[in-house]
């Protein structure tokens, strides 16, 4: 396989003035005309290369009307020859099979209907095109199609035509007046129901807004309307950017390789991220709706309005949507909660991989297979990265630097130099030793010591920095952290600082871009404790010379919802690493009990925030531990039992507050209201707590509290805490879920991933068993990251010392790879750190790499995931 890198980037030969594309679907084949008025950039040569895919079948070319036979067809397209040196119309007619398409990419079938997926590469499965995104065009799509099966035919923009045809046809035309890439052309066709609402635009225009499913699930759409609606309001209100065209569409399909694509006015979503009631969905995935679907609808600007210049600049609007769609959840909901969460998801997942064989930039240098970059680097370092402007910038810096960035590149496809420009003429700042975040893979590691004179009454904070080498990448320079720092005097209340002469207010931002640098504050009247990267104010692994007495006065009392977070969590992977490192003797750290008991008291304070406490309730998870831990050392074995034992030893000293908690936060009756999800979470985590005790009297309150629960986050946070228990309760709980639910795909996805999950002994045979039944479809994405994904979570069956989850792995992986390269390389992932384990894993992980290596014909997808791993 070819690998492709940003360093060789040209423009591309022709601009395409206009695209017209007619699409005559049929059961057996589909046919697809495009006519595009090409327009030959200066120097041209009178060749034109159009990406291609194999399966697409070229029945004919025509150029300004006539016949073209020039033109050499390669397994990657087709290159046009002696074309005319103005501009001419190229039309060109293919046929293609969505039926028979597995991969989810391009035009396919699903659940019976037509839709497409274009991003990255997908545009090339349809027709012959310059299938990148700066080659930006206005589309109109006619949609032909049978009238009884099809009766909703869409695409991008405005419905401009419509009517009925011969022998039971009728067809719509759609027309696009925005510029846009191919990888944003979207079109539906099936037998869809749909509800409609309507949304008022800051300047009192009418958008009329739609939401399409299969017919059955249309009583599940209301929150996705609710959320699309406050998104709408949220970038009015926030960004000052208002909605482009009369209509937006939404549409939810089942078998799609990822969440949801944000094609212009044609958003098409997993239908996981669209459909959810009180008894089908829990609270998480009730947050997930709201945060994808402003994601979406958010890249409207950023990602579709200004789009980029090509597929390395794909955290241009990616990490900056993210970034948007997070503070748009923090808006709606509890920000310190939204930052903790967030958080988490980039120690556990993104810190892994900038560790390891796939690690790379934001702005990746190179790739064989686009869709393997649309990573946790990419994403959520991506908005973290974004997140650093406006910590430095502060808010009116960072819209000033929005502003600039939409004026100058409105209709354009631009790179994230271009992003960095506009923050940085905007401000009139200097941010040149920002830009290594753009170029430089891994996660710097920061040192920060404090002391304090009580003579001279300063306090000085020394810090360092060090960026680890990664494959590639040998040498690094030091990159500006905005290092937020606060001091706590002993009344627990913050201080004003003094730094340098000037009052700072009590948090202030340090511009720490050296290798090393010393800061002092002056007129510090008593020793404080310092609160050191408020915020995660920059995505770095931070290491202190906080002690134990430190952090649980920073529990207690940090104005930063997240470092009192943090204090906690470092107290309790501090105990956990030392147990996990030790001889097998386990001991628990009585300061830490003392410390839980305190945070669970504080849910009995008149304002509690319960989301927060149940989040500072929650041990590290296996995952964040084992990429703390050296490598070649891992053993998922003895990670797993350490957890068990602080849990375990946990709920034995605590189980009355913890009895107590949960029967004070239970509710007689089911309400969406944010006290009452707080309350839901914090009695969920009690139970799960609990479920650790060997008391049958749990397991049966667990049993009865599943059988009970009126909503899905009750039931399933019941089950989840009796999925690891040997009992009856389990298998009872898990043969009646079955029962009720066995009708709903998303519900049945949801009770294969939590038995998957399970680390009971030997539940791989039950793994093995659900892939056989009836819950279980291969050729759905969802499912398999359900059940196989949920396998690869497990400590105990996937990382089993005989090798046999590794192997079933692979076994799958080989099967996937034949339909869906990019599922088996998503499900391959999980193999890449194997160097991070122990030796007799490590070796059994780098076995099935090559088994995987050694399959005929595999993907691209697959190979470039398993070739880097094993470099
Ligand atoms: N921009 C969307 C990316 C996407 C995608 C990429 C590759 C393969 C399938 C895909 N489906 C959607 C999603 C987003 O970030 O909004
Ligand atoms: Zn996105």
């Amino acid at each position: 396989p070819k690998e492709i890198f940003l360093r060789d980037y040209k423009p591309p030969s022709h601009s395409f003035a206009k695209v017209e594309l007619a699409f005559d679907l049929r059961e057996q084949g589909t046919t697809v005309r495009s006519i595009i008025s090409a327009v030959p950039a200066s120097g041209s040569t009178g060749e034109l290369f159009l990406h291609g895919d194999e399966s697409v079948k070229l029945d004919g070319v025509t150029v300004n009307g006539s016949a073209h036979e020039r033109y050499e067809r390669g397994s990657k397209g087709l290159t046009l020859k002696d074309l005319p040196n103005e501009p001419f119309e190229l039309s060109i007619t293919t046929t293609i099979e969505p039926q028979e398409n597995t991969a989810l990419e391009g035009l396919y079938k699903s659940s019976g209907n037509f839709c497409t997926q274009c991003e990255a590469e997908g545009f090339r499965r349809i027709t012959f095109y310059q299938d990148r995104p700066d080659c930006m065009s206005t589309f109109t799509t006619r949609i032909e199609a049978d009238k009884a099966k099809y009766p909703v035919l869409l695409s991008n923009g405005n419905l401009i035509d419509s009517g009925e045809l011969e022998g039971g046809r009728h067809f719509t035309v759609w027309e696009d007046p925005w510029v846009k890439p191919c990888y944003l052309f979207a079109l539906v066709a099936g037998n869809l129901g749909m509800i409609e609402d309507k949304f008022k635009t800051m300047s009192g225009k009418d958008v009329t807004l739609r939401i399409f499913t299969e017919k059955h699930n249309i009583d599940k759409c209301a929150h996705a309307m609710t959320s699309l609606i406050k998104s709408m309001k949220w970038d009015e209100e926030t960004f000052g950017l208002e909605y482009d065209l009369d209509l937006f569409n939404i549409v939810a399909v089942d078998d799609f390789n990822m969440g949801a694509m944000e094609n212009k006015s044609l958003n098409i979503f997993n239908s996981r991220l669209v459909l959810a009631t009180p008894q089908s969905a829990t609270d998480a995935d009730y947050a997930a709706i709201e945060g994808v679907v402003a994601h979406e609808y958010f890249h409207n600007y950023t990602g579709n309005r200004v789009t980029c210049r090509d597929w390395f600049q794909l955290s241009l609007k990616e990490g900056l949507t993210v970034y948007r769609d997070q503070e748009f959840s923090a808006d709606m909901n509890s920000r310190g909660v939204k930052r903790i969460g967030d958080v988490s998801r980039l120690r556990t997942a993104q810190f892994a991989q900038d560790a390891g064989p796939m690690a790379h930039p934001i702005r990746p240098e190179s790739y064989i297979k686009m869709d393997n970059f649309y990573t946790v680097t990419v994403y959520e370092k991506g908005a973290e990265v974004v997140r650093m402007y406006e910590t430095l910038l502060g808010k009116d810096g960072f819209r000033k630097g929005m502003d600039l960035y939409f004026q100058r590149h409105d209709g354009q496809a631009v790179t994230t130099e271009d992003f960095f420009a506009a923050m940085s003429d905007a401000n009139g700042a200097d941010l040149s030793t920002f830009k290594p975040w753009y170029s430089q893979a891994g996660t710097p590691r920061v040192t920060a010591n404090g002391s304090y004179d009580a003579d001279a009454k300063t306090f000085t904070l020394s810090l360092t920095q060090v960026v680890p080498k990664t494959p590639g990448q040998d040498t690094k320079i030091p990159v500006m952290c905005p290092v937020a720092v606060g001091l706590v005097g002993p009344d627990g209340k913050d201080m004003e600082l003094t730094l340098d002469g000037k009052s700072v207010g009590t948090t202030t931002v340090l511009r720490f871009d050296k290798a090393e640098a010393t800061y002092t504050f002056t007129g510090v009247e008593a020793k404080p404790v310092p609160s050191i990267l408020r915020n995660f104010s920059a995505p770095v692994r931070l290491t202190t010379n906080l002690t134990q007495d430190d952090l649980v006065f920073l529990m207690a009392n940090d104005s930063d919802a997240f470092n009192r977070w943090e204090a906690g969590q470092t107290l309790l992977r501090t105990l956990l690493l030392d147990l996990i490192k030790g001889d097998g003797q386990y001991k628990m750290d009585a300061a830490i009990t003392t410390a839980m008991r305190a945070i669970i008291a504080g849910a009995k304070e008149p304002n509690a925030d319960k989301a927060f406490i149940a989040r500072a309730m929650m041990v590290p998870s296996a995952g964040e531990l084992s990429d703390m831990l050296d490598e070649g050392t891992v053993d998922p074995a003895k990670i797993h039992e350490a957890r068990t034992f602080v849990m375990k030893t946990l709920a034995t000293e605590l189980r009355a507050d913890l009895e107590a908690t949960m029967k004070a936060n239970s509710a007689e009756k089911y309400s969406n209201e944010p006290a009452d999800r707080a309350a839901r979470s914090l009695k969920n985590t009690c139970i799960g707590y609990l479920s650790y005790l060997d008391d049958a009297a749990i397991a049966a309150m667990t049993y009865e509290r599943f059988a009970s629960a009126d909503n899905m986050t009750d039931k399933i946070a019941a089950l989840n805490s009796l999925s690891d228990k040997e009992c009856d309760e389990r298998i009872k709980a898990f043969a009646e879920f079955y029962e009720e639910w066995n009708k709903d795909p998303l519900v049945m996805n949801k009770w294969l991933g939590l038995q998957a999950m399970s680390n009971l002994p030997n539940n791989i045979a039950n793994v093995k068993a659900l892939m056989e039944g009836p819950a279980f479809d291969i050729k759905n994405p969802n499912k398999v990251y359900s059940l196989i994904g949920g396998f690869c979570a497990s400590s105990v069956n996937f990382h089993a010392a005989d090798g046999s989850g590794y192997e079933f792995l692979a076994d799958v992986v080989i099967k996937l790879d034949d339909l869906n390269g990019q599922v088996a390389s998503r499900m391959v992932s999980a193999f890449t750190r194997w160097k991070k384990y122990e030796p007799s894993r490590s070796s059994a992980m780098r076995a099935q790499l090559e088994r995987i290596r050694a399959k005929k014909g595999l993907s691209e997808n697959v190979f470039e995931i398993v070739s880097k791993s094993l470099e």
